[in-house]
């Protein structure tokens, strides 16, 4: 491992709005069980772990279109983005933590309102907000200083209008992207929550699962996309070039990662909600996180959609929750490049 000598706040988000199913919390606890804290530490940053944040489930949160409880999960994403806003104020480096609650809604309310992939809309509008005090959440100006890499098998760029499902974590970036306002439907719920990211501070990689709809819109908006094949055909390193050349060669800015376990093959990250074969191999994934820690530029990251409930096994859970933490160590200077021996002391 590297030196590495940041701040780093751990926010888990299990949604779990108390309802007491076996696996719902245990997300955050699947990836902290498997030595998170540790290995951060390791690396010798300063990790404040803050624990796990609680989500209340709102009286009288009628379903909007055919997206349901959409008060609760926006007030949840609030409650997330003040914590997230309050650490970046700090100067840390935020990571949040995921669970899925896809299942467990389902069983306990018989819809399936997927909360967990909402974090990444918050704890990124946040820290535009912070990065300019003075905008008011209404008029949010285009900003070219913040940019983010989408790690995940599925785009998550549905409108409630375009969605198959209505599942909210299939359209968080929906909701961020200037552009297709004109297409999103005021959600009960999301009214703080004001588009800031443009399609041009968005890159995509891994994906293999996109809804017809979500073609419209990432052909649409040019949104700068690297499918599994293209990971194929160019192979990762010349993705990565790509994309931070995309992103940062005009301006060095600061970067948000969102992970989303699902981009790995389900033979390495089985434990998660929306499994899609022909993933991200190990090497390929960690790749993409050290490059980015190499920036010295990433700001904030969510690792969602862990859900240990969905393992087939014990193993399996934790084979999950072993990779996610790579994942967040690799983002964090844990590195497999020789070190300098003088750095090491040696
Ligand atoms: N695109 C589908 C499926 C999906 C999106 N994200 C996940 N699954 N995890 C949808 O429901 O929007
Ligand atoms: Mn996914
Ligand atoms: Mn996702």
């Amino acid at each position: 491992p590297s030196r590495a000598h940041l701040s780093v706040a751990i926010v888990g988000a299990p949604f779990s709005k108390g309802q007491k199913r076996r696996g719902v919390e245990l997300g955050p606890k699947a990836i902290r069980d498997a030595g998170l804290v540790e290995r951060l530490t390791s690396l010798e940053n300063a990790v404040h772990d803050f624990g796990d944040l609680t989500f209340e489930h709102l009286e009288d949160d009628a379903r909007y279109m055919n997206v349901p409880y959409p008060r609760t999960v926006g007030r949840a994403n609030q409650i997330l983005s003040e914590a997230v806003s309050r650490a970046v104020g700090a100067g840390q480096t935020a990571v949040m933590l995921g669970g899925d609650h896809r299942h467990v809604v389902m069983q306990d309310l018989s819809v399936s309102p997927d909360l967990t992939h909402l974090i990444q809309i918050i704890s990124f509008f946040f820290f535009k907000q912070l990065t300019w005090p003075s905008a008011r959440l209404q008029d949010t100006p285009s900003r070219p200083d913040l940019c983010l890499i989408w790690v995940d098998a599925h785009a998550d760029i549905n409108t409630p209008m375009t969605s198959p499902s209505g599942n909210l974590h299939g359209q968080p970036v929906a909701f961020m992207l200037k552009e297709l306002q004109d297409k999103m439907p005021a959600v009960p719920g999301f009214s703080w929550l004001k588009p800031f990211l443009t399609a041009r501070d968005l890159v995509y990689i891994g994906l293999r699962d996109v809804d017809p709809g979500e073609h419209v819109i990432l052909k649409n908006l040019g949104i700068q996309c690297f499918t599994m094949r293209d990971v194929d055909k160019l192979g990762m390193q010349r993705v990565m070039e790509v994309t931070l050349d995309h992103l940062l060669a005009r301006k060095q800015r600061p970067i948000h990662l969102s992970f989303d376990i699902d981009a790995f093959d389900p033979t390495l990250a089985p434990a998660t909600g929306t499994p899609v074969n022909g993933g991200l191999t190990y090497r390929e994934g960690i790749y993409i996180t050290e490059e980015i820690h190499n920036t010295g530029l990433l700001s904030a990251m969510d690792l969602v959609e862990v859900n240990p409930a969905l393992g087939a096994s014990p193993e399996a859970v934790e084979a999950t929750a072993g990779l996610a933490v790579d994942v967040i160590a690799s983002s964090l200077g844990q590195t497999r490049e020789l070190q300098d021996t003088k750095q090491l002391g040696l």
